[in-house]
């Protein structure tokens, strides 16, 4: 009872305190009015706040990991212009039956895979709001529809008079299309793997020249449509290829943390790397990842990227032999002064090749994952992680044309290696000193 009188004393000496204070403030007046309309200013008016609406996409079938990373990248810049308008969520595309990869005998099919595995889902939105297409399918309800499909295809006349000319129409469907409508008019076809319980409502064929922002006035003001699947993207140009929009799309896909993780632990352990001393720290939150002195070392070691399988017959002049590809791997490796070379391939008894035969005295390593990784991370995480690798290298030297080299050095630039040490190719001998050298596609903040 004492302790309770006590309390309500201190309670009361509070509550004198309090409205002395108040007396010498004018504090009550800053809350007479009403906050949204201060009184000499004009009437600020609140419409209704506009209702999310969804971008979806998807990219030809036989395309490849690392061109579906760039059509992510013009996409995402498309919605980030929708969003100076109204609400738009860029929907990730799952990962199914990528043509590449080929594993089997893996626990889980490769289909229906969620960025999430390969990237950080939280830094992609950091660029411009995305989702999961299951949480897409969760947010919409149960009823599994998207409302709109635009199917961009060429124009049948082609370029007229071989100019290009920025141009959209909708236009006869002129190639076979992967959807078709039910007896119900329901839209049918592929879904990202999802075909059997999703659908569409409309369909319309778009022939399309242009960049991705030529969908804009098609998005904003020709269809009402919530969710519109925008299937062959890859037909859309990038708005401005390598500038600052290009390059914030670029470093907001992070590699997920476990397999960034699974690469640094191969540096540390086979290739003597860590970024202590190679200069790569890599920052949490990317937007603060600024590296404009160009002062990463990389890890002492040589990072290749060989790409051979159908390379040896889709860029035959440009893939050099096993044999010539190790003279110029064993040129740079006396160069550098360095013993070690990482080889990424999507020829394992190339590489196997390289290290008994035409490599046999220097250090030949390749990442081969264990069955548990392989089943987690399937081909994709894989290739992350020899992308990774390879990114960390003091000198790297990659495939002429693979968009798997190309995103390798975009992953350069971000760390911060001068370029010297990026654009890099090899060459076939028979190029001579005609091996072009790949174009510097520097980084800008
Ligand atoms: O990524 P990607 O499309 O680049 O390469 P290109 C295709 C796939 O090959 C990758 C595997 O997703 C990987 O699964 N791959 C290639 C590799 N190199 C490596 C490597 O060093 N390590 C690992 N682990 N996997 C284009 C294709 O390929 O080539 C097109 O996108 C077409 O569809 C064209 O086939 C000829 O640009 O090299």
């Amino acid at each position: 009872m004492a302790a309770y009188v006590a309390n309500l004393k201190t309670l009361g000496a509070l509550f004198a305190l309090l409205s002395v204070l108040l007396l010498f403030c004018d504090c009550h007046d800053q809350f007479d009015h009403d906050v949204f309309n201060p009184p000499g200013k004009q009437k600020v008016s609140f419409g209704a706040a506009k209702p999310n609406r969804y971008l979806l996409y998807d990219v030809n079938i036989g395309e490849g990991f690392n061109l579906r990373r760039d059509v992510h990248m013009r996409l995402a810049n498309l919605a980030k212009s929708l969003n100076k308008v109204e609400p738009w969520i860029l929907v990730l595309p799952p990962w199914s039956y990528l043509y590449h990869w080929q594993t089997e005998d893996l626990e889980n099919e490769q289909f229906r895979i969620p960025w999430s595995l390969f990237f950080d889902v939280p830094s992609l939105s950091k660029h411009v709001p995305v989702m999961e297409f299951v949480d897409f399918l969760a947010a919409t309800g149960s009823k599994n529809v998207i409302e709109q499909i635009y199917y961009l295809q060429h124009y049948k006349e082609g370029w007229e008079d071989g100019r290009f000319e920025e141009k959209i129409d909708a236009r006869e469907c002129i190639e076979r299309q992967r959807y078709e409508a039910d007896e119900e008019g329901k839209w049918r076809g592929w879904f990202f793997g999802y075909h059997e319980d999703v659908y569409a409502l409309r369909f319309e064929c778009l022939s399309v020249q242009g960049h991705a922002r030529i969908m804009e006035p098609i998005l904003l003001r020709n269809t009402t449509a919530s969710s519109v699947l925008i299937a062959r993207a890859e037909n859309l140009l990038h708005d401005i290829y390598g500038e600052r929009d290009y390059w914030e799309a670029r470093r907001s896909m992070v590699f997920s943390k476990n397999l960034r993780d699974i690469g640094d632990k191969f540096r540390a352990e086979f290739l003597n790397s860590t970024d202590d001393i190679d200069g790569t720290h890599f920052e949490d939150d990317w937007t603060k990842m600024v590296r404009k002195d160009r002062s990463a070392v990389g890890g002492p070691y040589i990072g290749v990227h060989l790409r051979r399988k159908d390379y040896l017959r889709a860029h035959k002049e440009h893939v050099p032999t096993l044999k010539h590809a190790a003279k110029q791997i064993k040129q740079l490796l006396k160069k550098y002064k360095l013993e070690k070379v990482f080889v990424a391939s999507d020829d394992v008894a190339g590489v196997d090749k390289l290290r008994t035969k035409f490599l046999k005295n220097y250090q030949v390593y390749n990442f081969v994952p264990s069955k548990e990784v392989l089943n987690k991370y399937m081909d994709g995480g894989v290739a992350i992680v020899d992308q990774w690798i390879c990114a960390h290298a003091r000198y790297f030297i990659g495939t002429h044309l693979s968009t798997f080299s190309f995103r390798i050095q975009e992953e350069r630039e971000i760390l911060g290696f001068p370029t010297k040490t990026t654009f890099n190719r090899l060459c076939k001998e028979e190029e001579g000193k005609d091996c072009e050298r790949p174009s510097k596609w520097t980084i800008v903040y």
